[in-house]
């Protein structure tokens, strides 16, 4: 346990050679993960808990943390050395609870540059507990710590006291054990300050953004052209053919490949082993990788909680503050994790328009590439267009909650961890276990959505909704009757709906009212599952019906504005 982003999910991975995702910016860890320490003869079980900054929890991923602390026989308190005084007050709450704790003083190499010297045998006397110093990202004194842990002991030293007599407690320990050396501003430091002061740091944070889609662009498209379209077109097509000719036409082939006697297409052909694998694997994943390369450099440096700052005033005004910024990041990459991380966010009202907005007006890795993918020969004003209306919409929708959904949105501190450089070995970890998660996701998804969609065509009930939902579709929105299917089949997986989409011959126009309602409409199932965890099941309600409202006035207003009918 420990105060947020001070290293305890690095230090949970040491411990028991558990992947979890790490990155500079507290409210990484919002669920808990378990894993498995051998010493000896004994095995623990580990627990990394979230961040927490005492035992008065403020939001739900407090909570979960002192659920945790609750289950626990032994407790590791993982404190960020160079923040000493403000860490301690969670130690002090934990030395009350009568459990037999370790105290583990991390980031101990930053410690050293800052001037800041702390004496951990003293520490060690006045708490009466096992000290220890780490550095976890280079496994420097974790041996120690698996050393110390049976050491582990109940406190007999500090008795519980108010939130004022701990703060008190605290001032007389850092003079005891503290010294820090005065020391000039750094390069560090300017830069700091220059991406935090708005007058710098909004310009600086729009390069940063608009460099950051360009390199992910930049990477993805390259990934497909010279790598993934070749290996499809030149090794595995033959082999889809020759598969064919083996299975002949009937069901299975429908199923597997799609039709039979038509040349096989990549993206329209609709079977498992050829659409099912290709947009997975040869449209989506090469803008994965680039994207979460790209996010993984943001986080670990500690860009990320400095655009928070930066956005704090708007988001404000959007009913909830700067950390709402990072369900947005991470929501673009999959709305899953983004859904998971407003947790982070103190009141129910915050959580509510933030998870509805992002369900809302932040387009996955899968949907960018659905947008990329149908529109991007188009050119890119017609992609524009799509941004435009979304970014429009986040804010103007976020207006419109902020002032009508009753409860609070707290002003809160922001906490700004400092810069570091990003180990490229933990950025490509990181970016590994995303990937790995991401294919674990879609792949079983879009073999799913194309085994229901092959069905539902096969029995007719497609053509029926198509037919049924035709006027509605042309009446309101301007689009042709068949692409209802395309938004049903969304539901699943909104890559789902590239090859058809591509089929309909739509104009570019229209193309793009499709594509914008189809990212506005409904998240996947997936995040629709984890929004009606988060927000219960009365919340999910208004904001399903908010995201198909919206959806409906969005595409309508598009016909009237594009197509001008
Ligand atoms: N310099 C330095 N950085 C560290 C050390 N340990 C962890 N970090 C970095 O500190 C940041 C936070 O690490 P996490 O493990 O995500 O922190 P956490 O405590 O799990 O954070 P939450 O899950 O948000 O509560 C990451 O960028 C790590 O790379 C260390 O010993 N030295
Ligand atoms: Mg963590």
């Amino acid at each position: 346990m420990g105060n947020p982003n001070v290293g305890k999910s690095v230090v949970f991975s040491r411990l028991t050679g558990a992947n979890v995702i790490a990155s500079n910016y507290p409210g990484t860890t919002v669920d808990f993960s378990k894993g498995k320490m051998r010493v000896e003869r004994d095995t623990y079980e580990i627990i990394d808990a979230p961040g927490t900054y005492s035992l008065e929890p403020s939001n739900k991923a407090e909570e979960v943390a002192l659920k945790m602390l609750g289950d626990a026989d032994i407790v590791i308190n993982v404190i960020d050395s160079t923040n000493l005084e403000r860490n301690l007050y969670l130690t002090l709450e934990l030395l009350e609870q009568n459990k037999p704790i370790v105290l583990v003083l991390n980031i101990w190499d930053e410690t050293k540059h800052l001037g800041i010297h702390i004496d951990e045998k003293r520490l060690q006397q006045i708490i009466g507990v096992p000290v220890v110093t780490t550095v976890a990202l280079s496994g420097e004194g974790i041996k120690n710590l698996v050393a110390n842990i049976k050491n582990a002991k109940v406190n007999d030293k500090i008795k519980p006291t108010s939130e004022e007599g701990r703060w008190i407690e605290i001032g007389t320990i850092i003079k005891k054990v503290e010294v820090v050396e005065h020391r000039h501003h750094t390069l560090r430091d300017r830069i700091s300050d220059l991406t935090i002061k708005p007058l710098s740091g909004i310009p600086i944070a729009l390069g940063i953004i608009f460099i950051s889609f360009w390199i992910v662009r930049l990477i993805g498209e390259n990934l497909i052209i010279y790598v993934l379209d070749p290996l499809f077109d030149n090794y595995y097509l033959p082999l889809i053919e020759g598969l064919s000719e083996q299975i002949g036409p009937g069901t299975i082939h429908i199923l597997l490949i799609g039709e039979y006697g038509v040349p096989i297409d990549k993206i329209e052909s609709l079977g498992m082993l050829t659409t099912g694998l290709y947009i997975p694997i040869g449209v989506v994943l090469p803008y994965i990788i680039a994207f979460y390369f790209m996010l993984s450099l943001l986080e670990d440096t500690g860009y990320l909680p400095r655009l928070a700052t930066l956005v704090d005033k708007v988001f404000h005004k959007l009913g909830m503050h700067g950390h709402g910024i990072v369900p947005v990041f991470l929501g673009l990459g999959c709305n899953v994790p983004g859904a998971l991380s407003t947790r982070t966010l103190e009141t129910r009202k915050q959580r509510f328009i933030s998870a509805t907005l992002l369900a809302i007006c932040v387009p996955c890795m899968a949907q960018l590439a659905m947008v990329f993918g149908v529109l991007g020969k188009h050119g890119i004003f017609y992609i524009g267009i799509v941004f435009v209306t979304l970014t429009l919409l986040y804010i103007i929708l976020g207006l419109i909650l902020n002032r009508f959904i009753k409860g609070e949105s707290p002003e809160i501190f922001l906490e700004i961890p400092s810069y570091r450089r990003p180990s490229f070995k933990a950025t490509i970890k990181k970016t590994w276990m995303r990937i790995r998660w991401f294919l674990k996701e879609a792949i079983p998804f879009l073999f799913l959505g194309v085994l229901i969609i092959n069905i539902l065509y096969s029995i007719g009930i497609l053509q029926f909704i198509s037919n049924a939902l035709q006027p509605i579709m042309t009446g309101i929105f301007g689009m042709p009757g068949d692409a209802s299917i395309a938004l049903i089949t969304g539901f699943l997986r909104k890559d789902l709906a590239i090859g058809m989409l591509i089929s309909l011959n739509m104009t570019p126009l229209q193309l793009v009212i499709a594509v914008t309602m189809l990212t506005v409409y409904f998240p996947c199932v997936a995040t629709f599952a984890v929004l009606i965890k988060e927000l219960g099941i009365k919340d999910m309600i208004k904001s399903a019906a908010l995201m198909l409202g919206v959806a409906t006035i969005v595409g309508f207003l598009l016909k009237l504005i594009l197509l001008g009918v």
